[in-house]
């Protein structure tokens, strides 16, 4: 059986990379035909398929192998690490936005790496932020493709990462945070399409439109595995509508608070705002960040709004 990984799919024409070379060729080109697509089944960029050969050459695609999650934006399956890419000005982030992204990353398994852009124009901004992110427990950088700063140290940790594992990672954020700029700087072979937000907007153009991954074994050199995606950004209107998970998952997405887990005066303790709550102790004494408590906090008052058949 010929396995392979899905690297993009345009216009139902989807471009696998095989796992080994089948007469010769490592890439081949399919569409989503036959049994297939009475199924109703729809491949996604990082699908793992079992793919058969046709007497006239062409490819068919027997099945998708198991997924370990799928996203929706960006829309990717299986994922393994997500850089959750956060511009210090242009447009400025919001925490809540940013908790949401790494929550909905660890409720799918996916680890979030926090990728800081554009520390010229911010620099205080940029330092408080890693603070936080570090002080939560999470991988952090400070990036600056204008000024080459961070671009190298990112470029390692791709390597760290991607050694003995082959993980599927995805840059990820709103539209102009600079992800694909980064992407560029970090890997000038790749060339990618970026452009300034309010030119996009005037245009009615998004500069990434679909989601492709790139092979690191030809970016980093063949003794690397695995593949990176630019995304396109999300407006954050998209965001506000996303549909994740239920309020008894929330506290698990959030690793710093999950510790408090049976730790507080009421069993059924929202870490709201109840004496006696073990989550707000640790704010108090500065061991939990407040913005993630924050953002913890309405992401709580999110769900509970959530109708219960969508629970
Ligand atoms: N000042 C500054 N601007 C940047 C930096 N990185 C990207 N930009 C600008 O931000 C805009 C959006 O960048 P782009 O990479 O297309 O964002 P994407 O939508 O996340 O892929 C472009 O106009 C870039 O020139 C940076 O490090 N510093
Ligand atoms: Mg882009
Ligand atoms: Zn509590």
């Amino acid at each position: 059986m010929i396995k392979g990984t899905v690297l993009k799919g345009v216009g139902g024409l989807y471009t696998v990379r095989l796992d080994s070379e089948y007469s010769g060729n490592k890439e081949i080109n399919l569409r989503a035909r036959g049994a297939f697509r009475h199924e109703k089944l729809v491949l996604l960029t990082g699908d793992r398929v079992e793919v058969e050969p046709q007497n006239d050459g062409s490819f068919f695609c027997k099945s998708i192998l198991e997924r370990k999650n799928s996203l929706i934006r960006p829309p990717l399956a299986n994922l393994d690490i997500i850089f959750v890419v956060i511009p210090c000005k242009k447009p400025m982030p919001s925490f809540e936005i940013i908790d949401k992204m790494i929550a909905i990353a660890e409720h799918n398994k996916i680890e979030p790496v926090i990728l800081i852009t554009k520390s010229d124009l911010e620099k205080d901004f940029a330092n408080d932020m890693y603070k936080i992110y570090r002080h939560s427990g999470f991988d952090v950088f400070i990036t600056s493709s204008e000024q080459g700063e961070g671009i190298d140290h990112v470029r390692e940790y791709l390597k760290k990462r991607t050694k003995s594992n082959a993980p599927i990672c995805a840059f990820a954020g709103v539209s102009g945070a600079g992800k694909s700029t980064l992407m560029n700087a970090i890997f000038p072979s790749l060339s990618l399409e970026t452009g300034d937000l309010s030119h996009k907007i005037e245009r009615g153009k998004n500069t990434t439109r679909h989601t492709e991954l790139f092979s690191l074994s030809q970016l980093l050199g063949s003794e690397y595995n695995g593949y990176l995606a630019d995304t396109p950004g999300f407006s954050l209107l998209d965001f506000e509508r996303f549909d994740f998970f239920s309020l008894d998952d929330l506290i698990y997405t959030f690793r710093e608070l999950k510790d408090s887990v049976g730790k507080c005066k009421y069993t059924k303790c929202s870490h709201t705002k109840e004496e006696g709550c073990d989550v707000i102790a640790r704010v108090k004494s500065g061991e939990i960040e407040k913005t993630r408590h924050q953002s913890y906090v309405s992401l709580y008052d999110i769900l509970k709004k959530k109708p219960s058949w969508k629970k």
